[in-house]
């Protein structure tokens, strides 16, 4: 029987970050790909799933450790020498942590109503998460911690719920979101009517049926719509039911406003056609390793850097008495996949140009479909860009992405009459939304930046100065 060195994988971007969860003990047997601990930095948590299969020998690491890529987290001994691969001897891939929740993440976007398209903050591969969350057993009791997953853990932790003061409601008393949201529409509720029977007694039996906890709103509705015909019920994906907590948190937190406008891209887009054709051109010709479809958002992203440089305020953060002035320029862009929204990254959009961003999205964006993004691929935005340009539309209000302070929604751009002081002339012109934060912003700078946005994108030469 040989002994295995489980390891920390690569975790992306994050240099050190803390344990919070063991999910194994000492004689457990493990599955390879299993999830063994769960680490947390200040944007998300992960679970480390284990490399091969075999049985806990020695676990060294404790709650509250600090670890990196490498960190020795426990010894098995193997069931047999066969690796997980099938090819005895041969070691493995290093599976990736699983993003399981990030509290600072963007995308913040969600779905009031379907009426707002928003982003994603944080995404999980739900195939791999659903995997890991089959095979985590509830070994926290025994250590005891309160039995439920990280991602309720997280969430918990957003809304300050000590969870051990939570009754779990789920299988062996595994403590589920429902539960969470139930201790703290109960807390509220009897926070709200100490305060109504403090300052107004009278009210108290008003506030007490009121089940929308301390923002005095009446109850969810409840209604069985099985009365008005045949329904199917399905669960909420597991990314939608992440994103929807920091969508949420966001949507109440920051005080949005968003300022519509539109940009003249006659000239920008004919010069985007041209030089696709270029490169068609010369890749027939057997002079290029490969064709870059350049599409308007690789412009967008070049225009709103030079946008964030000349407003600063707009690659900021709120910390506290203080805003964080980030002097590099990373962008994320939404996603559409089929396992919903993700948030992927381009770091130092300042230093590439239109192929290379084109070529790193087109990449980026086939992982997020994939579900194979990394945590680093997805952290450390300073600014997101929703584009809804491929599939229509006018304006939107899309919905900051914490501890961003703006987001750009754009729609499609379409041929409109335009004045030009003399008549009526065809412009290809493309609506822009930003919303931003109005703690950090206010609506005149914000015109300004869709004006300078707009001027840019208008004569792309203007980058340059
Ligand atoms: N106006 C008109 N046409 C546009 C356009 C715009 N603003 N933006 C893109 N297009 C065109 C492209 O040129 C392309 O045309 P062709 O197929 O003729 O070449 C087509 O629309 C499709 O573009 P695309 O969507 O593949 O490429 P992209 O670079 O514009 O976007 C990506 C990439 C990954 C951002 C996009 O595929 C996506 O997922 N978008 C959805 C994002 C989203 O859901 N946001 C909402 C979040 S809030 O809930």
């Amino acid at each position: 029987m040989a002994s295995i060195e489980i390891q920390v994988p690569d975790i992306g971007d994050f240099d050190e970050v803390t344990v919070i969860e063991l999910m194994v003990k000492i004689g457990d047997t493990v599955k390879a790909e299993q999830s063994l601990i769960t680490v947390e930095s200040d944007k998300a948590s992960m679970e480390i799933p284990s490399s091969h299969a075999g049985v806990v020998k020695e676990i060294k690491i404790k709650l509250g450790d600090k670890v990196k890529e490498g960190s020795l987290v426990l010894t098995l001994e193997s069931v047999d020498t066969i690796s997980p691969s099938g090819q005895s001897g041969t070691p493995p891939p290093q599976p990736s942590p699983l993003l399981v929740a990030g509290s600072k993440g963007p995308v913040a976007p969600v779905v009031p109503a379907q009426a707002a398209p928003v982003l994603v903050a944080v995404a999980v591969p739900v195939a791999a998460a659903a995997v890991a969350e089959a095979a985590h057993q509830p070994t926290a009791l025994a250590l005891n911690l309160p039995h439920a997953s990280p991602s309720v853990r997280k969430f918990a932790r957003e809304l300050g719920v000590p969870l051990g003061e939570v009754k779990g409601s789920g299988v062996k008393g595994r403590i589920t979101e429902a539960d969470v949201q139930a201790f703290t529409r109960a807390v509220m509720i009897g926070a709200t009517k100490t305060l109504a029977a403090s300052a107004q007694p009278a009210s108290a039996a008003a506030v007490s049926g009121n089940d929308g906890a301390g923002l005095g709103l009446i109850p969810w509705p409840v209604v069985d719509f099985t009365k008005f015909g045949p329904v199917e019920r399905k669960d909420r994906p597991r990314i939608k039911k992440i994103s929807a907590a920091n969508l949420h948190r966001n949507w109440v937190m920051i005080p949005h406003v968003t300022n519509h406008d539109d940009a003249d891209i006659t000239d920008l887009e004919a010069f985007r056609v041209a030089t696709n054709l270029e490169s068609e051109k010369s890749a027939k010709s057997g002079n290029n390793a490969g064709v870059v479809k350049v599409t308007m958002l690789a412009f967008l992203i070049k225009a709103c850097v030079a946008a964030l440089k000349k407003f600063p305020e707009f690659n900021s953060s709120i910390d506290g008495d203080q805003l964080v002035y980030k002097q590099y320029f990373h962008i994320g862009f939404a996603a559409d996949t089929p396992n919903g929204l993700m948030v992927p990254v381009i770091k130092d959009a300042d230093k590439k140009g239109i192929f290379q961003i084109s070529t790193e999205m087109g990449e980026l964006a086939k992982k997020a479909r994939d579900g194979k993004l990394s945590p680093g691929e997805m952290s450390g935005a300073c600014f997101t860009i929703s584009s809804l340009g491929g599939i229509g539309g006018r304006y939107f209000t899309p919905i900051i992405n914490a501890p961003e302070v703006a987001i750009l929604g754009v729609c499609k751009s379409q041929m409109e009459p335009v004045w030009d002081g003399k008549a009526f002339v065809p412009r290809l012109m493309l609506p822009l939304s930003l919303s931003w934060d109005h703690r950090v912003i206010d609506g005149a700078g914000a015109a300004r930046f869709n004006v300078y946005l707009a001027q840019i994108l208008g004569d792309f030469r203007r980058v340059l100065l």
